[in-house]
């Protein structure tokens, strides 16, 4: 099984600002502790960050055909992206949306999210274990399928 995890703009800058909010460890090292996971699965990971739209509209296209399921963090896209809720439901592939913080104890406009009714899930407010959690989620789910 092969998984595409995507960042959303600004997650670039983790662990390099605002560590009170978004905590200490940089995107690299949110990877390193997926790929690990990842490899105890028995399943592949692929890592893609982008801070424009279209950016991330292409990795969920290109996906297709090629990963069996996503990861994402949209970031502040969570609460705009017509475009990115439209490319997630055009490709048809599972999708659990995570969160470092917890968006719902956060300012109203972060509250909503164009794609959470289209996940399978959305995991929030575990910092790195969000991602953890939503790899392990988004695995159990595929491997559950009935075909
Ligand atoms: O909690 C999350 O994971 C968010 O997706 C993070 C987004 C925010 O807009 C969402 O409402 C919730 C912001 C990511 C910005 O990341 C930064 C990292 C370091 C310094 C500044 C921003």
């Amino acid at each position: 099984m092969k998984f595409l995890v995507l960042h959303g703009p600004n997650l670039n800058l983790l662990g390099k600002r605002e560590p009170d909010v978004y905590g200490s460890l940089t995107m690299e090292e949110i990877n390193q502790s997926i790929g690990q996971l990842a490899a105890e699965l028995g399943c592949t990971v692929a890592f893609f960050q982008s801070n424009s739209e279209g950016g991330l509209i292409d990795a969920i296209q290109a996906a297709a055909g090629d990963c069996d399921g996503i990861l994402i963090n949209p970031a502040a896209y969570t609460h705009t992206s017509v475009a990115i809720r439209d490319a997630l439901s055009a490709v048809q592939l599972p999708f659990v949306e995570v969160h470092l913080s917890n968006i719902h104890r956060r300012e109203q406009f972060r509250h909503s999210s164009f794609m959470a009714p289209l996940a399978v899930g959305q995991i929030c407010g575990f910092g790195r274990d969000s991602y953890l959690l939503g790899l392990r989620a988004l695995f159990s789910h595929l491997e559950n399928r009935p075909v």
